[in-house]
């Protein structure tokens, strides 16, 4: 297993469509694990594997519940593979978002409140589910790395520039310390 680099904006490899996955084999299985490894390493609660550099319609949750409340994480891994969303509520949502791709900012994103989705696991096997909560979010937020979409692209003009602008200074200081 291995952690990867994780991509940053504005990196144009992040506004790549990323493929449909066609093989289910052994190379598949470990970029998968090594996605695992490099989002629980990073921390954060999904990974798409454009953000590693795989333009490939796959992604990993895992929203670890308790991580925040100084608790023993509960692991719930899950691998979604060519998802499809559809029937989205009328109720939308607002969750401040952050992103591995655009390192320690956060906004308030608007999305849907709830979505079915249907996705095929790492067997090639399919499901389908309705999802709502930081679930719904979540799978949102990845699915729109698969279409080179970032969450500030979802953000008013001057509300992307203020966080892009706060992005350079956390790197700049970042290349200080
Ligand atoms: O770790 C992450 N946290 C998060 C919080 C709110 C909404 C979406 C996310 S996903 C993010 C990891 C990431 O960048 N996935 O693409
Ligand atoms: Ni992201």
């Amino acid at each position: 297993m291995a952690i990867l680099p994780i991509l940053e904006a504005p990196d144009p490899r992040l506004r790549l469509i990323s493929e449909p996955v066609d093989t289910f084999d052994d190379g598949l299985r470990t970029l998968i694990a090594d996605m695992f490894e490099t989002m629980y390493d990073a921390p954060g609660i999904g990974l798409a594997a454009i953000q590693v550099g795989v333009p490939k319609r796959l992604l990993v949750i895992d929203l670890q519940d308790g991580a925040e409340e100084d608790q023993e994480p509960v692991r719930n891994p899950r691998v979604f593979i060519n998802p499809e969303l559809f029937d989205p509520s009328e109720e939308i949502n607002l969750y401040s978002e952050g992103c591995l791709s655009v390192p320690e900012q956060y906004a308030d994103v608007e999305r849907p409140a709830r979505i079915h989705a249907r996705w095929l696991d790492q067997d090639g096997k399919q499901h389908e589910e309705a999802l709502d909560g930081l679930l719904s979010t979540c799978l949102q937020h990845e699915m729109d790395h698969l279409e080179g979409i970032l969450f500030i692209d979802r953000l008013s003009r001057l509300k992307r520039e203020m966080v892009l602008k706060k992005l350079e200074k956390y790197r700049r200081s970042r290349k200080a310390a």
